[in-house]
């Protein structure tokens, strides 16, 4: 267990970070796609965003937010996805609604930093964008550094 600081930037910059924000998302996907036929369904879906912490993020702790609710959520969380309403996401609508979405919480966030207590082995993408963050941190204080 840990404790990262992310704010709007934070995220944004992991958003537009294309090649960190893709790997992420696809390897996300391809965990979430549970009978790897290359789509998610909506069970699969639901499974995600239960364990994405999303939820959570978004409207408050979900042990409060009645069930009918919920499914109510998760059904236009879907839909969302869903773009052509094919019944299942694929990859490409993934990343777009990913994208969405993060960019909606990095919004939210703006300039005022959050900490988030994150398990060292948290999937969530909110720790990856502070993973990046981390690192390039890492290595500016190593361009900093004076040469001896
Ligand atoms: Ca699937």
């Amino acid at each position: 267990m840990g404790v990262v600081i992310i704010d709007g930037t934070t995220v944004r910059d992991f958003v537009n970070n294309e090649e960190e924000f893709n790997k992420s998302v696809d390897s996300q996907f391809s965990s979430l796609d549970l009978n790897h036929d290359g789509v998610l369904s909506r069970a699969e879906l639901r499974t995600a965003f239960q364990s994405m912490r999303l939820i959570e993020t978004h409207f408050g702790l979900d042990d409060v937010t009645p069930v009918d609710e919920l499914h109510r959520l998760y059904d236009s969380i879907f839909d969302g996805f869903d773009l052509d309403r094919s019944g299942f996401v694929d990859t490409s609508e993934f990343r777009a609604e990913m994208k969405k979405i993060l960019l909606a919480i990095a919004d939210g966030l703006g300039s005022s930093p959050i900490q988030m207590a994150l398990e060292d082995d948290d999937p969530s993408f909110l720790k990856h964008a502070a993973d990046l963050e981390a690192s390039k941190l890492a290595s500016h204080d190593v361009n900093s550094q004076p040469k001896a």
